[in-house]
């Protein structure tokens, strides 16, 4: 009987590199399939949002001082829920959690992987029924196996990612996530409820057509990055420009976006915010190594994300990600703000 290998799922194709790798021992493929699982799940309600009581505010604030929706609680539950259960993961670091939460169990002390995440990026336009998202990274353990994991696991510069990936619930729900053998999506499939193999080995085109930043902040930007906003706008034989801004307030789609047809996402710092909004360990590094692993770049105006070693957990970045040669434009504008 011939099984339809047209489509692969998820399970099939993490089982697929489990094969062609013969030292591994399938924990990062259980691994992946567990945080699938979780994104069913939570994919479920973000569905359903806009029917029940599930939207508004959960009334307590997180760490970043936001105002917590339900729908954030409910996903970080969910990937607890599904971690904490599994055989692969020792403990998970979450924009939820004011700490690190270690799993502490026989069975997750001799996990290999520990995992940090923004459960559900983007929650504030969860009411308004705009594309938010799930960003996952995954480290190797540094810590000794057979007992608890540590801070130290979570702190690693994120060039240490073994994987890092995100679902994006939008107009189709899809997971995407590379390894360093490369980048692969999956999209949802309702009907058997399995991620299908649908964007394999994803390429960041070197060039776009696409910017995406906050103009609201303009005055509050560096000169490097208002002359690179300018030089956006303008016609220009080298670039190519005028380029479109696109902007959805959504880093995952965003970046979805940017990576599939070119494109760059910036989150500069600001004159009050220097270190702009967004978290290095769980939003930043997920997408530099991915968009790496693609072919494009990321930095923080200064350095590659994923060198910074991080300190704290909750860390903020300025961040630029993007194609290639649209980044090489980025770092031209911001050598001003080195003089
Ligand atoms: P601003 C969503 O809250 C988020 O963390 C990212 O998903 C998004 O790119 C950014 O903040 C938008 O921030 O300040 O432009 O509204």
């Amino acid at each position: 009987m011939s099984i339809n290998r047209q489509v692969l799922t998820l399970d099939e194709f993490t089982l697929q590199q489990l094969r062609n790798i013969p030292t591994a021992t399938g924990e990062l493929s259980r691994l992946l399939r567990d945080i699938g699982l979780a994104a069913k799940r939570i994919n479920v309600e973000v569905n359903k949002a806009g029917l029940v009581d599930i939207l508004g505010d959960y009334g307590t604030t997180n760490i970043q001082g936001e105002e917590v929706k339900k729908l954030d609680i409910y996903a970080n539950n969910q990937l607890i829920g599904v971690l904490k259960h599994g055989i692969s993961c020792a403990g998970i670091g979450s924009e939820e959690m004011d700490e690190i939460e270690i799993f502490d169990d026989e069975v997750s002390n001799q996990s290999k992987y520990v995992c940090l995440f923004d459960p559900l990026d983007g929650s504030s336009n969860i009411d308004v029924n705009v594309s938010i998202g799930t960003i996952f990274g995954i480290y190797k353990r540094v810590s000794e196996i057979g007992k608890p994991c540590k801070m130290e696991d979570f702190l690693q510069p994120g060039v240490k990612q073994v994987a890092a990936g995100y679902i994006v619930y939008g107009s189709s729900t899809m997971l995407v996530y590379a390894t360093r053998r490369g980048v692969n999506g999956f999209t949802l499939d309702p009907q058997i409820g399995e991620f299908c193999l649908s964007h394999p080995n994803i390429q960041c085109p070197s060039s776009g057509k696409i910017y995406s930043v906050n103009h609201g902040n303009f005055f509050q930007y560096s000169e490097g990055v208002r002359k690179y906003i300018n030089n956006c706008q303008n016609k220009n034989k080298t670039t190519g420009g005028p380029y479109t801004q696109r902007y959805i307030g959504s880093m995952v789609a965003d970046v979805h976006r940017n990576l599939i047809k070119g494109g760059i996402f910036t989150y500069p710092g600001t004159i009050d915010k220097p270190k702009g909004k967004l978290r290095l360990l769980y939003e930043c590094n997920p997408f530099a190594f991915i968009v790496e692993v693609a072919g494009g770049k990321a930095t923080n105006g200064k350095e590659r994300i994923l060198d910074i070693k991080p300190t704290e957990l909750h860390q903020r970045s300025p961040f630029f990600v993007g194609s290639s040669n649209m980044m090489a434009e980025l770092e031209e504008c911001l050598l001003l703000d080195n003089k």
